[in-house]
């Protein structure tokens, strides 16, 4: 059985070569995005088994998407190539040292992978890992894509444990019902993970959970200050250590793999907290969507240092 499988569309990622606006640089550098994909990635780095399903066109940037990401070990037999449809792309700013002020400008509309459906990725392949992960981007991509996710969010008994990143991008949202879509979704998951800025206007951790008592386990993710889950009757806030931040954008996914990783060991929850904060320091200081993770021992040792050392 394979650790986790995460589904969703990924695409050729395209950073200015130089700061500036995308109105205003003259040349980019190619990288690769995708939420859920990036999530397979650090977890393959780190050591797990990481199917990602999805599908791309049958185009060069489909087959660099699938060298890529098999090439940090990912399991990639189950993304389809579709040759009627191209493969997303999308070209961003790295945008300020604090990380949320970047432009992005998304060619996906019709991509290969807003052609999912319920049915299609096969559901066999979808369901054999021990934790399936997903986010709310692939809910935005298409209608056929949104049934795709509603279908994997059911609650039954044969389910693999179900992880959901809210990821609300408004920019792909045409539709205001985007929050309320994204909370149904949440509910059905087990493990949930929301930043704090896109969790329906609450302003505290507690709200939050009141408002989505359902999943086992909810982390809701609090910037630079840090992250406090919930799980059961426990409440455990853990501070993420100070960083020097280059970029933003994949300390999300890097955080969930983190957790991730450190679920699938069954190690207690600050733990799997302060490996979630590890993962996302090290991708917070590249400008790309992926940084090499530190390695299995070391974040251990690190996660394991007392409260004094994580503030
Ligand atoms: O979490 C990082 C992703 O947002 C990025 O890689 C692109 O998947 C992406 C998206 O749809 O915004």
């Amino acid at each position: 059985v394979v650790d986790v499988v995460a589904l969703g569309e990924s695409m050729v990622t395209f950073l200015p070569s130089r700061p500036g606006r995308l109105a205003e640089v003259p040349s980019f550098e190619r990288g690769i995005g995708g939420a859920e994909s990036n999530v397979a990635c650090v977890l393959a780095a780190a050591g797990h088994s990481a199917r990602w399903v999805s599908r791309v066109g049958a185009d060069p940037f489909g087959d660099h998407l699938v060298e890529a990401i098999g090439g940090y070990g990912v399991d990639v037999a189950h993304v389809r190539r579709d040759p009627g449809r191209p493969t997303g792309i999308y070209f961003r700013t790295a945008g300020d040292r604090a990380g949320d002020a970047h432009e992005v400008a998304y060619y996906r509309a019709g991509s290969a992978a807003s052609a999912m459906t319920a049915t299609d990725p096969d559901p066999a392949a979808v369901r054999a890992g021990r934790v399936l992960h997903l986010s709310g981007i692939t809910a935005a991509l298409s209608g056929t894509c949104l049934d795709l996710m509603r279908e994997l969010t059911a609650r039954r008994a044969d389910r693999p444990l179900v992880s959901f990143d809210v990821n609300h991008r408004p920019g792909l949202w045409r539709d205001t019902a985007a929050p309320a879509v994204l909370r149904d979704l949440a509910r059905g998951a087990d493990l949930v993970f929301v930043g704090q800025d896109e969790a329906w206007g609450l302003h505290s951790a507690e709200a939050v959970r009141a408002a989505l008592p359902e999943p086992e386990v909810l982390v809701v993710k609090q910037g630079a200050a840090g992250a406090t889950v919930f799980e059961g009757r426990h409440v455990t806030f853990v501070p993420a250590p100070r960083v020097d931040v280059v970029a933003a954008v994949g300390a999300g996914d890097a955080f969930a793999a983190g957790f991730l990783s450190a679920t699938l060991r069954g190690l207690p929850v600050r733990h799997r907290l302060r490996h979630g904060h590890l993962m996302a320091a090290a991708a917070l200081t590249v400008p790309g969507d992926l940084a090499t993770p530190p390695a299995r021992e070391h974040a251990d040792r690190l996660a394991a240092l007392d409260d004094t050392a994580w503030g």
